[in-house]
């Protein structure tokens, strides 16, 4: 059976979930969460995100994933939030496709207007491969976006081509520095100047700025020396269900 037709069953029949990882701040304490779709299917198994969006975007699924997404996790994240009592941040990710729709922004403000979630709780994660084309209609997306108070980070920022032409025309409130820097920090000097420019940029432009894929206690202090403030990583959670996240003190919010 073809991954696309048993994801057309699994988003009718309920076998996607969202999981859920922390961001925190240099004190440890989670600040943010980002949503993280994951599929379990009957016939294959576990299937990983980063195949199963791929037939998304491929064979018209993925603005009933995207949907999946974003009514489940600002569903979850609503209850959550109101039953620990205190405010995050969540991050959704938000593919090509689903943000070219002509009616995402509409979509987004009714899913957030039906459980009560305020605009400036969200965050939409965008990739840089979003502005290969049509690039003033992205832009102009962007901007009634922030004009409502939704925030906009830059996913795996430095691995693509034109981050900084991009982000001289862009309005963005985060970057989010790829995992491939995070995980050389240490070893290699190439990575830490590459991060010490990216937080400059980010000061600079008023951004707040993410390391992700932190493993080690050290990948974080060297970025916390360097004036990074946000991270997240398997060091500190790996991504959760929200009753599993509720369980662990060390995150309590
Ligand atoms: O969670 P994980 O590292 O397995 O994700 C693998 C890839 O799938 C990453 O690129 C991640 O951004 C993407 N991904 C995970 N969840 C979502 C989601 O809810 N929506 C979109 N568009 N991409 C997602
Ligand atoms: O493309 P995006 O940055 O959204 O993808 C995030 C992905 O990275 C998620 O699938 C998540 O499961 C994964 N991830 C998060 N933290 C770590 C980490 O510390 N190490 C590794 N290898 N993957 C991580
Ligand atoms: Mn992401
Ligand atoms: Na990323």
């Amino acid at each position: 059976l073809s991954v696309e037709q048993r994801l057309r069953y699994g988003l009718a029949s309920g076998s996607l979930y969202m999981v859920y990882q922390p961001q925190v701040d240099q004190t440890g304490k989670a600040v943010g969460l980002e949503a993280l779709v994951r599929w379990q299917d009957e016939e294959l198994g576990f299937v990983s995100p980063a195949e199963f969006v791929e037939v998304a975007e491929k064979s018209g699924l993925m603005v009933p994933l995207g949907r999946f997404v974003l009514e489940t996790s600002i569903r979850e994240y609503s209850l959550f939030r109101n039953e620990v009592g205190g405010f995050v941040d969540l991050s959704i990710n938000i593919s090509v496709i689903q943000f070219r729709q002509p009616d995402f922004v509409e979509t987004v403000l009714e899913v957030l207007a039906m459980h009560r979630v305020s605009p400036g709780e969200l965050v939409l994660e965008i990739t840089e491969s979003l502005f290969m084309s049509d690039f003033e209609r992205v832009l102009k997306t962007i901007e009634r976006l922030r004009e409502k108070g939704i925030r906009i980070s830059m996913d795996d920022f430095g691995t693509g081509y034109s981050s900084l032409s991009l982000l001289r025309k862009l309005p963005l409130d985060e970057l989010k520095i790829d995992k491939s820097f995070v995980d050389t920090i240490l070893e290699d000097e190439k990575a830490a100047n590459m991060i010490r420019s990216i937080i400059a940029i980010a000061r600079s432009h008023n951004m707040e700025l993410v390391a992700e894929g932190v493993e080690e206690e050290a990948q974080a202090s060297a970025p916390v020396e360097m004036g990074c403030r946000r991270f997240q990583g398997y060091y500190f959670s790996r991504p959760e269900t929200l009753d599993r996240l509720k369980a662990n003190p060390a995150l309590a919010i």
